[in-house]
């Protein structure tokens, strides 16, 4: 390749690369698939490898770049980011929508523009002719931090506009943690000692303000838009417009945000919205209602340190006080002993909350939780309830700290801490606690899938000796599940057929639900994929297994270790025995072959996972977005957006009934 055909190639990579960033985050509709991107993303850094002389710093491979910084430079905000009034109730909305009427001497509907209100670190970034430029924390509204380097480490931060953006452009948005990018992040600190983040508000924040670039970069964030500050070279009369013209220069914007006619659609938009709250994919604490147009905006102005033209309107608090009553000690799948806190019943953000997890003694310690205190309880997102913060104000001095016991409370074997760990641990891996959960992480919806394995039911099991780990399961005759308590002889043939069902899942399900560590979903179809069958993979060297992309010593690791322990070959062989799918089918072209589906709605003759694991198995391929490379759209009953989306880009839709004739069943 000549010097000119490769600045020629990176040039076209990084536009490519560009517009599929684009799809990804801003329409939310990607193109093509990881592996598709990455291999763009590959040669683009192999090309610049050969020649440095192309690389600059706004390549997509220079997110992460700069050394650790001494301390923050600070960034005066040319505008300055006001804060915004809070509303506690609809009344305090209609008194706002009135206040902005009388101040403009009208009675008219004033139209607003709605927004879910995220939790995160507010930011400004600053474009200068399509480039970015500076990255700043709002800071006190007038001054932030320099924290551009942190911020080019976010992927949905794009480093060049597309389109035609403006000659200066200042942008503001929210940097936020997904709910379950939150709860890994925290599970890999605890495994690692270090401690939790408070909720993912904090761990965004947290992670923005890094000194090294490199740990941001580690760190699962993102970001919403949601205004601007000062633009040059461009006129906007409407919020909404600047929503849209960010959103067509590549700068992500909530798709959830909505135009209002009035208030009253602003306030059934904040009732809408408080109902799918907890299926939110991050933390939002309210609406954000602004008046649409910006000459009103202009004539409105501010008071203090708040706009008149815009309000926030918070959802009910999800904190609340309560006393504990005691505190228990649960044995997860692992042996790791979690301490619970038993509380007065309280009502959090509209659901009644009994426990909360103390996470573990160092927690503890650290804020010095104990029985009989008045606590502050937090549930965020569909986590756990945890505890907060004592109220050390209402101690009477009855309260009674709280040690970790030395012998498991359910079996009675010897705990221990292992160097660096901050979890207690009980050693005995035949535990009923452990099985109890080793079974009903098996029976799971993303494992096994086994329906009708509820607790009560593994309980029973696991105490009356019947089943001493998930072989068992598969060994069970009607007598015995009849003999059960609450068994009625239908139940235990449905059990029966649900087990029975459960033997057709492919290797990869059953891979993950062993639970072994580090061996998730994804983890788990990336071996198999590999390897082709269980016992292959039980051979495996821990070189082999970190010769596989994607699988690091860790996962290795604990691989190569679970396989070693003979109990687990023992169960392995029960499974086998029973008829479970250890080898990969290659169906060298199956009927559906390089056929792409996504599915929306609900399917009524079988699951989601059984209609992607059929897919897979006539060698088609099963997706969860819809982009124009999709082939069948599947609709069932009660169809998301994704059909709105089919339809937008022109993919073929079919009803269940269609699907299930291409696929041999109808
Ligand atoms: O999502 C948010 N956190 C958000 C915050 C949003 N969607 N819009 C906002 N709009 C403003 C004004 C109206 C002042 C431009 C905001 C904030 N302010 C804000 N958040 C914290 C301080 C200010």
């Amino acid at each position: 390749m000549t010097k000119e055909e490769a600045r020629r190639r990176i040039e076209e990579l990084r536009e490519l690369i560009r517009y599929h960033n684009y799809r990804y985050y801003v329409l939310d509709s990607p193109e093509i698939s990881d592996a598709e991107y990455d291999r763009l993303f590959r040669e683009l850094q192999e090309l610049e490898e050969k020649f440095p002389e192309f690389v600059t710093p706004d390549s997509p491979t220079q997110r992460v770049g700069a050394q650790p910084a001494e301390e923050f430079g600070t960034v005066p905000h040319t505008i300055p980011m006001l804060s915004l009034d809070n509303a506690m109730d609809e009344e305090e909305v209609r008194e706002f929508d009135e206040r902005v009427k009388r101040f403009l001497g009208t009675d008219e509907d004033i139209e607003y523009v709605a927004e879910p209100k995220l939790d995160g670190l507010g930011v400004e970034l600053v474009y200068e002719r399509g480039r970015l430029v500076v990255g700043s924390t709002r800071g006190d509204g007038f001054v932030g931090e320099d924290v551009t380097q942190n911020l080019r480490t976010i992927r949905a931060v794009p480093l060049v506009l597309l389109g035609d953006p403006p000659e200066r452009l200042e942008v503001r948005g929210e940097v936020i943690m997904h709910i379950e990018d939150f709860r890994e992040l925290n599970r890999r600190r605890a495994e690692e000692g270090e401690p939790p983040f408070a909720n993912p508000r904090n761990a965004a924040a947290g992670s923005v303000r890094q000194l090294d670039p490199r740990i941001t970069a580690s760190r699962p964030l993102d970001i919403f838009f949601y205004g601007v500050g000062q633009v040059v070279g461009r006129e906007f009369s409407t919020h909404w417009e600047v929503l849209q013209a960010l959103r067509s220069w590549g700068l992500r914007t909530n798709p959830l945000n909505r135009l209002c006619r009035n208030v009253d659609e602003a306030v059934d938009y904040y009732r809408e919205l408080l109902k799918i709250r907890e299926e939110l994919p991050y933390e939002a604490d309210g609406v954000v209602i602004k008046v649409n147009r910006l000459d009103l905006q202009r004539r409105l102005g501010e008071k203090a340190r708040s706009p008149r033209w815009a309000i926030a309107y918070k959802f009910p608090p999800r904190q609340a006080t309560t006393v504990i009553k005691d505190i228990v000690v649960q044995v997860g799948r692992t042996g790791v002993l979690t301490p619970v806190a038993i509380m007065e019943p309280v009502h959090v953000g509209g659901v009644e909350v009994k426990r909360a997890t103390l996470h573990n003694q160092d927690e503890i310690d650290k804020k010095d939780v104990r029985i009989g205190d008045t606590v502050i309880v937090q549930r965020a997102g569909d986590v756990i309830p945890e505890v907060v913060a004592v109220v050390k104000e209402r101690r009477t001095g009855k309260e009674r700290p709280f040690r970790m016991p030395e012998r498991c409370p359910v079996c009675g074997a010897k705990v221990v801490r292992l160097p660096d760990e901050a979890a207690h641990r009980c050693t005995n891996s035949a535990c009923p606690a452990q099985v109890k959960e080793r079974i009903r992480y098996f029976a799971s919806k993303n494992a096994m899938d086994i329906e009708g394995l509820g607790v009560k039911l593994v309980a029973q099991l696991v105490d009356r000796g019947l089943v001493k780990d998930v072989g068992d399961l598969y060994f069970l005759t009607k007598e015995q599940l009849a003999s059960l308590d609450r068994m009625a002889e239908k139940s235990a043939e449905n059990l029966l057929e649900a087990l029975e069902r459960s033997k057709e899942r492919e290797p990869a399900r059953v891979l993950c639900a062993l639970g072994i560590r580090h061996v998730g979903e994804h983890v788990a179809r990336v071996l198999m994929d590999h390897f082709g069958s269980i016992d292959r993979l039980a051979e495996a060297s821990a070189d082999e297994l970190e010769s596989v992309p994607g699988i690091g010593p860790e996962v290795a690791g604990s691989v190569v270790d679970f396989f070693s322990h003979e109990e687990n070959m023992r169960v392995l062989e029960k499974l086998k025995r029973a008829g479970l799918k250890f080898e990969v089918e290659k169906e060298a072209a199956g009927p559906l072959s390089g056929k792409k589906f996504v599915f929306t709605g609900t399917l009524s003759s079988m699951t989601r996972s059984e209609a992607e694991e059929l897919i897979r198995k006539l060698g088609g391929e099963a997706s969860s977005s819809v982009s124009r490379r999709t082939d069948y759209v599947v609709v069932g009953e009660n169809p998301g957006s994704k059909l709105e989306r089919a339809r937008q880009l022109g993919v073929k839709t079919i009803t269940e009934e269609e699907f299930l004739r291409m696929v041999g069943k109808g």
